[in-house]
Parts: structure tokens; sequence; C-alpha cells
């Protein structure tokens, strides 16, 4: 017989007893009903309700898949013992466009391979470190029950190999990551992944399954810095991301890599961060989450706009695409999405929905430069870097792409402005009069009246100094050849020079 011990709990009791007429107390049936039921909720049962036995059957090698790609659900009904393959490898990828860094992975890829497994499974883990590496390298897997989580036991140095066992013994989505001192580093440079651990009657069936985990990441260059970028080890310890991606790279997510649905699908995310600082207000620009499974646990909340994944942490979010057109996928903390590269887009194809929205693309509103081709700002920079000379075509088709992304929403795309607010570029007396000085007006940014030909504008240019020099210098050499203005080019060396002898206002990017 169980006594009533906690107050809340006899306050229970004494209203059963007085609805009942019972003279015990006995909770010991209730105890098996209340770890079912939870307010009006299933409960899992924790690790306790885990072990599902040996496993049944031969071992099966698990199959990993690369980001976005997620492995297909576990069909079995009995536990089994799997076999996972991790090799561990440092490998230059592309950050940004024409910026390299070299990543520390699992799998080859940033965000590690996904691994799927179900509860009760034993996964029996063989983590390799290619002989190419430079680092010892281990995994600590967040649905580990030990101590750990399986670190202790996969220290690997470059061209060994190790191995371990463990039980999964708690259903949900875990995050796994390097834990080789510094932790942080090896995070940052991109040591984690997720693991899946399904329950045993698995997830309910949708259209499409993705993987998409965040990271942030410190450079010694600044944001879209070009050439190879060393990792800063100081801006990590100031909590200073350079970038923060999606899936490791700004272009992972975007244009020819964007996922794709149709119509009428339904599409669950594996949402993960890395970290290792920051974490994220993941959002998708368009969308309501009809599910989410909250920091990944068996538990869904319904109906949510934004929800938060911490550092090391996961969720799991599912909805039904109903109109076509792009959904981005950000993090709200909205300077990580349109300066740090923290963006991703979903492409929805199918029939117009009139009766549930009107319109169509939010590229325009919400992109910016993203809309078109950034490569061919890289591969312009590049070229100077190792010819040491770009072409004035080659400036003016860099500068149309940025000036479209960065100056085209005041002044226009045509450069004519609007009238009483924004002075024209397109024939500006003012602009084509001193190119110098345009540099200054980019770099610094402008305000108090200003007369082009012949109107008084009185308002206020930020300063655009978030821009580096090549980029400034593509935009002023595509805005002085176009739109029927007279020709002229501005150089990087020029705006080099603007930027080390004027100051920018308070606040501004240096
Ligand atoms: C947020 C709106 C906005 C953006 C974005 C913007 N400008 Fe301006 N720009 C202005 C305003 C407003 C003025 C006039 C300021 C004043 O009244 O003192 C101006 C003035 C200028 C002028 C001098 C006046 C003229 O028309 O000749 C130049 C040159 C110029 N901008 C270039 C650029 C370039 C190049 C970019 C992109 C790198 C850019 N601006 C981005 C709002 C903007
Ligand atoms: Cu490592």
């Amino acid at each position: 017989m169980k006594k009533c011990a906690a107050v809340p709990f006899t306050t229970l009791c004494i209203t059963f007893l007085l609805a009942f007429g019972l003279v015990s107390c006995d909770t010991s049936s209730e105890s098996n009903a209340s770890l079912a039921r939870h307010n009006g909720l299933p409960l899992v049962g924790g690790s306790a309700a885990g072990d599902l036995g040996p496993p049944v059957g031969e071992p099966i090698i698990a199959m990993l898949t690369s980001p976005p790609n997620v492995p297909p659900p576990i069909r079995r009904n009995t536990p089994a013992k799997l076999i996972v393959h991790l090799e561990m490898r440092e490998v230059e990828m592309p950050i940004s466009e024409g910026v390299t860094y070299t990543f520390w992975t699992f799998g080859g890829t940033v965000p590690g391979s996904f691994i799927r497994v179900r509860q009760g499974d034993t996964i029996e883990f063989n983590l390799a470190n290619h002989p190419s590496s430079k680092m010892p390298h281990n995994i600590d897997l967040h649905a580990v029950t030990g101590p750990g989580g399986g670190a202790s036991s996969s220290f690997t140095a470059p061209g060994y190999e190790s191995q371990f066992t463990f039980k999964a013994l708690n259903p949900g989505l875990y995050v796994y990551h390097c834990a080789t001192a510094p932790v942080g580093m090896h995070v940052a440079n991109g040591m984690y992944g997720l693991i899946l651990v399904e329950p045993p009657e698995g997830l309910p069936p949708v259209d499409r399954e993705y993987y998409v985990m965040q990271g942030d990441f410190y450079t010694v260059g600044k944001y879209r810095e070009k050439g190879h970028q060393e990792f800063d080890m100081q801006k990590a310890i100031d909590e200073n991301a350079t970038y923060v991606l999606l899936n490791g790279s700004e272009g992972a997510l975007v244009g020819d890599n964007a996922l794709s649905a149709n119509t009428g699908e339904t599409i669950r995310l594996f949402i993960g961060n890395g970290g290792p600082n920051l974490i994220s207000s993941f959002h998708v620009i368009g969308e309501i989450f009809d599910k989410v499974y909250t920091e990944g646990g068996s538990h869904f909340q319904e109906n949510v706009q934004t929800t938060l994944v911490p550092a090391g942490g996961a969720a799991i979010v599912e909805f039904r695409v109903e109109v076509p057109g792009t959904l981005l996928m950000v993090d709200h903390a909205i300077f990580r999405a349109f300066n740090k590269g923290a963006l991703g887009m979903i492409k929805v194809d199918g029939p117009e929905n009139p009766a549930i929205y009107t319109g169509r693309e939010v590229d325009s509103v919400y992109l910016g430069d993203k809309v078109n081709d950034l490569s061919i700002v890289a591969e312009v920079t590049s070229a100077f870097t190792t010819t040491g000379e770009v072409t004035p075509a080659q400036q003016i088709a860099a500068g149309e792409v940025l000036f479209s992304g960065t100056c085209s929403v005041c002044h226009q795309l045509d450069g004519s402005g609007l009238a009483g607010v924004f002075p024209p570029l397109a024939g500006s007396d003012f602009f084509l009069e001193d190119r110098i000085r345009a540099i200054d007006i980019v770099l610094n940014g402008m305000l108090g009246p200003v007369t082009v030909n012949g109107q008084i504008y009185d308002s206020v240019m930020p300063p655009m100094s978030q821009l580096n020099d090549d980029e400034v210098a593509y935009i002023l050499s595509y805005a002085l050849n176009s739109w029927g203005n007279d020709g002229g080019s501005v150089s990087a060396a020029e705006v080099t020079e603007r930027r080390a002898s004027t100051s920018r206002p308070p606040g501004a990017a240096q």
C-alpha cells in the first residue's frame, strides 16, 4: 500500500476518497496509469522503458546520409544490433562564395552524417580518423547513456579507429559532437551532427524529411572576405560570430541547393544546432509549424511560429505546404539571416491557391542579393587575386548583382530613385560630378539637404560600410556605366584609401 506523500497528491487522494467513499489510498494501479498518461499525453517511460531486450537477428550496417538527406524510416519491430561506421576528416570547403575554410567533419560534411536508429537498438559505433587529419578527435553522442556520451571510449588519433557499443534507451532527436580539447574549437570547426532514435512505433508518416543544422563560425577575415579563412579563437571566445550558417555554408540550402516540396505535402525537418555559442530562433518565413517536437523530445506543441533550438540541442518541426513559392528558413535573430548567412530555402511547386494566398514569391521582399547569383562576385574577386586584373565588364557584372541587393531598395533597379525621397543615380549631376565623393557616401552615409538635378532632397542614407572594398568598387563602377551614365570606374584601392582617411559615423561597420 502506497502513501499519499506530496501535498497536491494528498488533496487528489482525498478528493478521490470523498467521491468514491474509498477507505484506503492505494495508488499502485494509479502509478501505472500515470506512467501511461500525464495531462492527457502518453508518457514514453524514459530510459527505464527503453531496454527492449537483446538484439534480434543478424547485425545490420547502418545507412548514414549526408545533409540535407535523412535515412528512410525504420520498419523493424524488434531491437537490432546496428553497426555504424563514421569517418572523421578535415576538409577544405566553401563557407561562402569565394571563401574557403578548413572544416573538421564527421563523414566529410557539415553537419556530419545523419544516423537513424530505433529505441532499444544496440549500436556498435566504429569511429575512424582519416590518416590525413592533423588532429585527434572523438565523439559525444547525446543519445548515449554513459559518461561522456562515448567521448572517453572514442578518442582517435589520425589514421586510427576506435569502437564502443551502447544501447539507445531514450527516443528523440539528439546532437552528437566532437569533445576533444579544446572542445569549442572542434565544434566551431563543424564537428557535430544528429542522431535520431525513433520510438518503437516510429514517427507518423510524412511526405518529405530533411536535415538542417545551424552552427556559428569564426574567421579571421570579415564576413564574405574572399580567399581562405582561418579560425579566430578570440572571436569564438567573445561569441562574435562571423558566419551563422545552416548546413555549413552560405550556399548549402539556397538556389539550386534549395530543399524542394510540392503543394499538399507535409514536410518534416530535423533541426539541430551545433553552436558552439549561439542559440537558434528557428523560423520559416511564410509557414506556421503544425507540430514542433520541442527540444527533440517525445511530445509536440502545435501551431508554432518560431522555435528555440539550444546550442547542443534539436527540434523536429512539421508543416503542410499549401501554396507554391519560396519559403525561407532563418534564424529569426535576423541579422544572422541577412548579414551572417543563416538562411536556407524550400522551393514549393504546385498550382496557385488564391483562396489561401493571392500572391506568389517572397523573394524580392526578403532576399536582396541572394535572388541573384553571388558566384559572379566571387569569380571576379578571385580572378583579381590570381591574375591581378579585372576587366571593366567583369566589375560591372558583379556590381549589378550587388547593387540590386544593396542599393536598389532605395535608388531603384533602374537608378531613377523615388521622387522627393531617394535621389536618382541615373543621370545624377551630383553623383557624376565626383566619384570619390560617391565612395565616401557609400562608406559613411549621407544626411542633410542635397541638390540633385535641381531637386532638393533632405533625407538620410545609412552607411553601407559592411560592404568590403571590392564590393563598393564594383557597385560604383556599375552605377557609373549604367542607365545612360557616362562611364568611369572606381578601384578597390581607391575605396581602401577612402576607408582609411575618412571615419564612419558611430555604430557603423568599420
Ligand atoms: C535606405 C535607402 C538607401 C540605400 C539602401 C542607399 N541609398 Fe544612396 N541615398 C539615399 C538617400 C536618402 C540619399 C540622399 C541623402 C540626403 O538627403 O542627404 C542618398 C544619396 C546617394 C548619393 C548622392 C546623391 C545622388 O543621387 O547622386 C549617392 C551617389 C548614393 N546615394 C549612392 C548609393 C549607393 C551606391 C548605394 C548602395 C551601395 C546606396 N546609395 C544605397 C538612400 C539610400
Ligand atoms: Cu574533433
